[in-house]
Order: C-alpha cells, then structure tokens, then sequence
C-alpha cells in the first residue's frame, strides 16, 4: 500500500493557504471528488486482499476525514471573513445628520388662499369653485354685460378661436364673478360664499400679469344692505393682516353687475421699499391701495341667476389675491409670483405644516 502522508501534507497546507471559497473548492475536487486521489485511493481497495485491506481501509478513511474537516473549518473561516469584511464596508453610523433632501414650500398664493378660507369660514361661508374655460353667458351676458356693453372692453379676455356653434363663446374666465351666478342657479338663495381662484387677462407690468388670482364674496339674503358689506370686509382685513388699525375706503365706482359699487381701497404706509399696511390712507405719509371691487347684486344678475329679487337683496366683492399676499408678505413684483424660481419659493414659501387657523394665528410665519 502507497503512503499517502505526502500528498496529505501537501494537500493540508494548500488547504489552509486557500485565499477564497474558490481556491478552497478546487482543492476539495483535487482531493475528494471523484477523480480526486483520496477517491482514487478508496478505488484500489479492491484489488487488495482481505488483510490488507483491512489495514489500507481505515488509513485512507482517516486521511479523508482529516481532509475534509481541514476544509469544512476553512470554509467556516473563510465565509466568517468575507461577511466581516462586508458588514465593514457596509457601516452606517446612525448618529450623523439626515442628509439634506430638497424640499418643496407652499406658494404665497396657496398659502393666502387656505388663510381666506379660515377666515371666512368663520363668517359661517362656504368655498365655491367653477371652471376656468368659461362660456360668454356665464362671464358677461348673466353678469349684465350683454354683447354691446363697453365695460366687456376693459377685461381684455382671451377668447378661444373655434368654440362649437350653440355653445356660446368659450374663453378664459376674466374674473371670479361667474361663480355667483353659477352658485346661484344650482343653490338659490339664501347663499354665503366664497370662490377663490385662477383668472385670465391679457394684461402685463409689475402689478399685472395675464394669470393672476381673485377672491369672489357672495352673499344673498332678506334684508341684505351695504353695511354688511363693509362690516364684513373689515372684519375680513382685520383678521387676515392680523392688526385692528386697518382703515378702508370705499369709493364709488361702476361695474355692471354690482349697483350700487364701490371699489375697495386700503390705508397704507412705505416703510423702506415695503409697504405696510395700517393707518388711514390720507394721513402724513400715507397713501391708498386698491384692493377689488365691489357693492350690491344688480336686480338684473338675481333675476338671471333665477333669485327673485324683490324678495332677495345681496352684496358681492372680488379681490385680487396676490395684491393682498404682496401687502401682507411685502413682495414688490407680481410677476416673480410665476418665475417658479426656487430661491424666491425657497424665501417666500411656506412650510407644509404651516396650516392656517385662526387659534394659532393665520398668518403663518415664512
Ligand atoms: C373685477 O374683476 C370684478 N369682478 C370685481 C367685483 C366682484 C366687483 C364682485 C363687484 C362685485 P376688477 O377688474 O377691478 O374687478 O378686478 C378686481 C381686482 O383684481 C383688482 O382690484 C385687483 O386687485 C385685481 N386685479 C385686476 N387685474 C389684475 C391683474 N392683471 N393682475 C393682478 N391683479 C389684478
């Protein structure tokens, strides 16, 4: 019978010199697999006579299991080291700062808008949406503008070009006011609401933009006078710029749907290039804003709107939202509120837990 001690030894140290799973698996196949020597070694067996297989037999047997375990404690040696070297690579040290996630602020306009909401839902109104893509009954003929009225001029409307026959013109609503008439029809009276949103007129300088947003007022009931008008704006204003000396004018004025108007002005003073509002409008230092229009619901808009009027009387208002953000938020220039520059959102905008109540405060600070 060969000594197999040599190839043994040889096989032990290349054993324990294996750099990797692999290594170690080739020398696992040179050794005990089926073409491997210890296998080879198993097969002479055979050929041998009863006594000395007797002696070869468990000679080969321990010189496999020695092999074999030399391997198996390899192995464990070797996968421990590659998962050591991975749980290194892969540290996360729990106690560094979050990285820096870039982060979305809510817009001005949004932000003055929840803020509208609060407040006069305080005032017991409700929030009144409409479409922006309008038909000309909706924005002027039910508003008492019909096709002649010059007033229809001053509106500079974006009419769209081919709009179906019987549907009336189409265009981009030029101001909130067709929601009272919507509101009306599907309601009737008595009604209390407000209509915040998007309106449309080819218009542009640093107080203009042809997009720009408004807030509708309505209300419709018995025994509705100007005084609730003006009860209600102040109370509004006070509440929204958060001081009691705001001072309001109103002055006459006309729009078609309204008799009689008034536009709404309010007391203002500059202090560096920001305007800032309290105090009355004639005061040393002082000047007017004009912040919508407003007055009581012509006869004739009631009757369209299918609200008998000798039973119904109503006041309505519109103003211009991003006016009122630029006075209470002190921007200078409209039309950065549609640039989408981040560092003016960034600087301007609020934060998404910022919500607007009337506990905490509605002006929320940015
Ligand atoms: C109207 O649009 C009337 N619908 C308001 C109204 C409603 C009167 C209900 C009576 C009853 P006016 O065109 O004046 O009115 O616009 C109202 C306000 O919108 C203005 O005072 C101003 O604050 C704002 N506004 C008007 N045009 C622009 C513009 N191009 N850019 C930004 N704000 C504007």
């Amino acid at each position: 019978m060969t000594d197999l001690t040599p190839q043994k030894d040889a096989a032990l140290a290349a054993i324990a010199d294996a750099a990797s799973l692999e290594a170690l698996d080739e020398q696992r196949v040179a050794a005990l697999g089926k073409k491997g020597w210890v296998s080879l070694a198993l097969k002479t067996l055979g050929g041998m006579s009863p006594d000395e297989r007797q002696v070869a037999a468990p000679a080969i047997q321990a010189v496999r299991a020695e092999i074999a375990d030399a391997i198996d404690a390899k192995k464990a040696a070797l996968e421990a080291a590659e998962l050591e070297a991975q749980l290194a690579s892969e540290t996360l040290d729990l106690t560094l700062p979050a990285p820096a996630t870039p982060q979305g602020s809510v817009h001005p306009v949004s932000q003055v808008m929840d803020e509208l909401a609060e407040i006069f839902a305080d005032l017991g109104f409700s929030v009144a949406t409409g479409p922006e893509i309008e038909d000309d009954w909706h924005n002027f003929t039910a508003l008492n503008m019909d096709e002649s009225h010059p007033a229809r001029a001053m509106h500079d409307t974006f009419y769209f070009p081919d709009a179906a026959p019987d549907s009336g013109k189409m265009l981009l609503r030029t101001h909130t006011s067709p929601v009272q008439i919507r509101s009306m029809k599907e309601q009737g009276a008595p009604i209390r609401l407000i209509a915040p949103g998007r309106v449309y007129r080819s218009d542009s300088d640093a107080t203009h933009t042809p997009m720009f947003h408004q807030v509708e007022g309505l209300v419709v009931d018995r025994d509705i006078h100007l005084g609730h008008l003006k009860w209600t704006l102040e109370t509004f204003f006070k509440a929204f710029f958060e001081r009691e000396d705001i001072t309001l004018r109103l002055r006459p004025s006309y729009f078609p749907f309204t008799e009689p108007s008034v536009e709404v002005d309010v007391g203002y003073s500059n202090e560096g290039n920001r305007r800032v509002v309290g105090g009355h409008g004639d005061a040393e230092g002082h000047d007017w804003m004009e912040l919508g229009g407003s007055g009581m619901v012509n006869r004739r808009v009631l009757e369209m709107a299918g609200v008998d009027p000798d039973e119904y009387q109503g006041f309505a208002f519109g103003l211009g939202i991003d006016r009122i953000a630029m006075l209470k938020y002190g921007m200078n220039d409209l039309r950065a509120f549609f640039d989408g520059d981040p560092r003016w959102l960034s600087h301007y905008g609020f934060a998404a837990v910022d919500q607007p109540t009337l506990s905490a405060g509605v002006g929320a600070a940015s």
